[in-house]
C-alpha cells in the first residue's frame, strides 16, 4: 500500500550505486571529488545568510532540517535554505522560520552542537529533493565502516569554497582512539563521533559544518549518522574531522521539547519571524 512507500521514502538515491564509496581520488571538501549533479544528495540543504553560503544541512521531513547550534551564533535572524548540488543557481530556496538550539549547546564549547531550523514553506519531495533516513535508537553502527561527507566547505583549511557540492568517504573512528592523547586528547565527549583518517588527506571543513556524515544500509538506504561540527583545521594527519553523533532521541526530544514548550518559548529557541 501508498503508506509503505511514503513511510519509506527516506535515504535514496535515483539511479545511484555505491560508486562514491571507493576512496576518492581528487582535492575536494578537502581530499573529496566533485559532485556536481542535483539529486546526487537529495538531503543536502545550503543554509544561507544573505545569500551567502555559511552552513550545510540535512532535510529530514518536508518542513525540518537538522544542523549544528554552532552555525547560528552569529547571525540568529534570516537564514534561508538552498537545495539543490549547486550554490548558484539553486533548485529551490526557502525562508527559515524557527531555529532550534540543543538546549545543552554552550558556545564556545562543542557539545551538544546540534539544531533544528523549521523551514517557513514545506517542500515537497522528489526524487532529487528529499529526506534522509533517521537511524532507530536502537541502530549502531559499527567502526571503520565507510561513510560519505558532502558539502560546499572550504577546499583546504582557510581555503577557497566551491559552488558545487563536493561529496568525500571517510571512516568512523572509535572515540577511544579518538581520545587519545596524540588525537583529542579526552575532548571527545559521548555525543561526538570522530570520522575520517588518522593519516588526514579527507576531511570536512570550514563551511561543511551542519552537513551530513551519512552511510548507506544494506538496502542502500542512506541514514544520517553524524552532523559536521568540529576539528583541528582540516584533513591533517591525527586530527579527524568531529561529528555530532546522530541519534533519534535527540531529535526527538528536540521537536518534543519545542511543541511541549511553543507557546512558551524558551531563551535556547530562537524564533524568527514571530511565527510562533
Ligand atoms: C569549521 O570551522 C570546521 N575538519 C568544520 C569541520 C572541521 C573543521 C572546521 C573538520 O566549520
Amino acid at each position: 500500500p501508498s503508506w509503505i512507500l511514503l513511510c519509506s521514502f527516506c535515504g535514496l538515491r535515483q539511479n545511484r550505486s555505491v560508486k562514491s564509496m571507493a576512496k576518492s581520488s581528487s582535492l575536494r571538501i578537502v581530499g573529496g571529488l566533485s559532485s556536481a549533479e542535483t539529486g546526487d544528495w537529495p538531503w543536502q540543504a545550503s543554509l544561507q545568510y544573505n545569500n551567502i553560503h555559511r552552513c550545510g544541512a540535512t532535510l529530514i521531513s518536508n518542513t525540518w532540517l537538522v544542523s549544528a547550534a554552532h552555525c547560528f551564533r552569529d547571525h540568529p535572524q534570516k537564514w534561508t535554505a538552498t537545495f539543490g548540488a549547486l550554490l548558484k543557481p539553486p533548485s529551490l530556496k526557502r525562508p527559515v522560520k524557527t531555529i532550534i538550539i540543543h538546549e545543552k549547546y554552550r558556545y564556545p564549547e562543542h557539545d551538544y552542537d546540534i539544531a533544528l531550523v523549521q523551514l517557513s514553506k514545506r517542500v515537497e519531495f522528489t526524487s532529487s529533493i528529499h529526506r534522509v533516513c533517521l537511524p532507530e535508537p536502537s541502530q549502531t553502527f559499527l567502526y571503520n565502516i565507510y561513510a560519505v561527507i558532502t558539502g560546499w566547505g572550504a577546499l583546504t583549511n582557510d581555503g577557497p569554497t566551491p559552488n558545487a557540492l563536493q561529496e568525500a568517504t571517510v571512516k568512523l573512528i572509535d572515540s577511544n582512539t579518538c581520545n587519545r592523547k596524540e588525537v583529542y586528547d579526552g575532548d571527545i565527549t559521548p555525543r561526538m563521533l570522530c570520522a575520517g583518517y588518522l593519516e588526514g588527506g579527507v576531511d570536512a571543513c570550514q563551511g561543511d559544518s551542519g552537513g551530513p556524515l551519512v552511510t548507506p544500509d544494506s538496502r542502500l538506504m542512506w541514514y544520517l549518522v553524524g552532523i559536521v561540527s568540529w576539528g583541528d583545521e582540516c584533513a591533517k594527519p591525527n586530527k579527524p574531522g568531529v561529528y555530532t553523533r546522530q541519534s533519534e532521541p535527540l531529535i526527538i526530544i528536540l521537536v518534543r521539547d519545542y511543541y511541549l514548550h511553543r507557546l512558551q518559548p524558551r531563551p535556547w529557541m530562537i524564533t524568527l519571524l514571530g511565527s510562533l
